[in-house]
């Protein structure tokens, strides 16, 4: 049997339904997480509630929760669930009331649903890399907030699926943002390069991730917006996510990069980031290095 978490309480996932007026089945007036699990453990769980919560805030969705409280209703949906390997999906809501754009007046109680999902390490895919378009950003400009309202992002993925490619890399004129739900990296010179965290992008937590193992082994790195000219110039281009780790971009736009095979940098950071996730998160079994 599997178990969700709703407004604080773990019930059958069968169970959990949300009213036709909650706001975020109307308006997607809410924000969402995906925390990884291996081993049955959360990869970098602290970041994924300070930001749940960070997301929450700027929205003006206040939790009827602490984080500490969150992350043990989370860990409990954990073990009931009995999951080794996949994503826990969270989000919460401004709740249920009336239709109307105006925030509810009043004491609104926001809804709060979590449940797991099993899934592997995207391993092949991590071996041989994979093939991306590119595509307009047409996003809003508060990309910064995991929002649910996710329609710019779905027609940006499914334009990539439509031409049998993993990810669109999503870019505003000549510069390049990120992917569609993932964030984007260039190697120039030896030098490893990504947007900087601002309102354009998701700062994602594997990004900071792989930055911070960058400088702890002397990687150059320099948080900057790139252009068209220099994603096509590129010596390897990768992406990341909670869901891909480093994943290694080998076609954009029909055109290769790096001859169509992963780079050399991309593979360190690889086995880097894997080696950081056995040390939060215990021996992994399937590797990729
Ligand atoms: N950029 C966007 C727009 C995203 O949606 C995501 C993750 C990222 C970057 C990468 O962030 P993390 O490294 O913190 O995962 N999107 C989640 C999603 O919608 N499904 O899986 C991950």
């Amino acid at each position: 049997m599997e178990f969700a978490l709703l407004n604080g309480d773990i019930i059958q996932r069968s169970e959990a339904k949300v009213d036709v007026e909650d706001r975020g089945y109307q308006f997607g007036d809410g924000v969402y997480e995906v925390i990884r699990i291996y081993n049955g453990k959360m990869f970098t769980v602290e970041q994924h509630l300070e930001r749940f919560f960070k997301s929450a805030e700027s929205i003006a969705i206040s939790f009827p929760y602490t984080k500490p409280q969150l992350k043990e209703m989370l860990e409990e949906l954990l073990v009931k669930n009995n999951l080794a390997t996949g994503t826990i999906y969270m989000q919460v809501t401004r709740g249920i009331a009336p239709r109307n754009h105006v925030f509810p007046t009043g004491k609104v109680t926001p809804t709060l649903l979590a449940y797991t999902i099993k899934a592997e390490r995207p391993l092949e895919n991590m071996k041989s890399g994979v093939k991306t378009i590119l595509t307009e950003d047409i996003r809003w400009l508060r990309c910064d907030i995991k929002s649910l309202n996710l329609l710019p992002n779905l027609l940006a993925k499914q334009k990539a699926s439509e031409q049998g490619c993993f990810e669109a890399i999503q870019h505003r004129g000549q510069d390049v943002t990120e992917g569609s739900l993932s964030n984007v990296f260039i190697v120039k010179n030896g030098e490893v390069i990504t947007h900087e965290s601002n309102h354009l992008i998701l700062k994602g937590i594997t990004k900071d991730v792989i930055l911070k193992l960058c400088s702890k082994n002397h990687i150059p790195v320099q948080e900057r917006t790139f252009t068209l000219t220099e994603l096509n110039e590129a010596e390897e281009v990768f992406l990341s996510s909670s869901i891909s780790e480093v994943m290694p971009i080998i076609e954009i736009d029909g055109k290769k990069v790096n001859a169509g095979i992963p780079g050399p940098l991309t593979l360190k950071l690889q086995n880097l980031f894997e080696k950081e996730i056995e040390k939060q998160c215990g021996v992994l079994v399937g590797k990729i290095i």
